[in-house]
């Protein structure tokens, strides 16, 4: 099975854990993107009604509208039945990161206000501690004065061997700006951040920080296609 076969699995099985009814956050990313399709197709068929989406990014926004899922927001729904979404990487305590996509700080506001979060994966995601990937974990800054909260978020994370870079495009090297108009700075760690908690609460003290991609304690399910099949594991 391909990557992508997998990420539709886990997806496809999210879904049938929506009802006819609820308001959903649609999540953001080539997982979460099966499982809008599949929202939609449902709707279509008419094997699920009366749903209202609240999409994590202007992209999800554009495909649920695509596919005539009625759309609201968090201003309008305070509280929401159920997110799903994918993940960069999962944590046996069902912490997550996320955020490679960019959409970190609408996927948080909308998975925080739902009652369940449904995240979903292949097994490629699955880590023994976050950041301990080597790969980025997303903080999401503001433009102004931007180094300045790099070597600050730098500085915190010194003793495990934390660098800080720039999120830009390739082909240009201009900076990404997320859909609320900031910038990303893409923590890399060498060694385990220890005490998650910890480190989140000294990120967020930081002022030119907006918001980071690490999703402590919010996940209640995940959802882990795997070659030997699926595996959900709940909070
Ligand atoms: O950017 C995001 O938060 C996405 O949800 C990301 O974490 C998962 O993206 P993928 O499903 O394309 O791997």
């Amino acid at each position: 099975l391909t990557q992508d076969e997998l990420k539709k699995i886990a997806a496809y099985k999210a879904v049938e854990y929506v009802e006819s009814g609820m308001v959903l956050g649609l999540g953001t990313g080539s997982t979460a993107k099966h499982a809008v399709d599949r929202i939609g197709e449902l709707l279509k068929q008419g094997q699920l009604q009366n749903i209202v989406g609240i999409p994590t990014s202007k992209k999800t926004h554009e495909q649920a509208l695509s596919l005539g899922i009625p759309l609201s927001d968090l201003d309008s729904h305070p509280v929401l039945d159920l997110a799903i979404d994918g993940a960069d990487e999962v944590d046996p305590h069902l912490n997550l990161v996320k955020g490679r996509g960019g959409s970190l700080l609408r996927e948080k506001m909308v998975e925080g206000a739902c009652k369940k979060f449904v995240c979903i994966v292949d097994e490629s995601k699955l880590v023994k501690h976050v950041g301990g990937s080597g790969l980025a974990m997303p903080v999401e800054v503001v433009p102004f004065c931007w180094k300045f909260t790099a070597k600050k978020l730098q500085d915190l994370f010194e003793y495990a061997g934390c660098v800080g870079k720039l999120r830009t495009f390739v082909e240009n090297s201009k900076p990404f700006v997320t859909d609320n108009g900031n910038y990303i700075v893409d923590l890399y760690f060498q060694k385990d951040m220890g005490d998650l908690k910890a480190a989140s609460d000294a990120i967020l003290q930081l002022p030119g920080v907006v918001e980071h991609g690490m999703f402590l304690d919010m996940a209640t399910t995940v959802i882990v296609a795997g070659e030997l099949g699926i595996t959900v594991k709940n909070k």
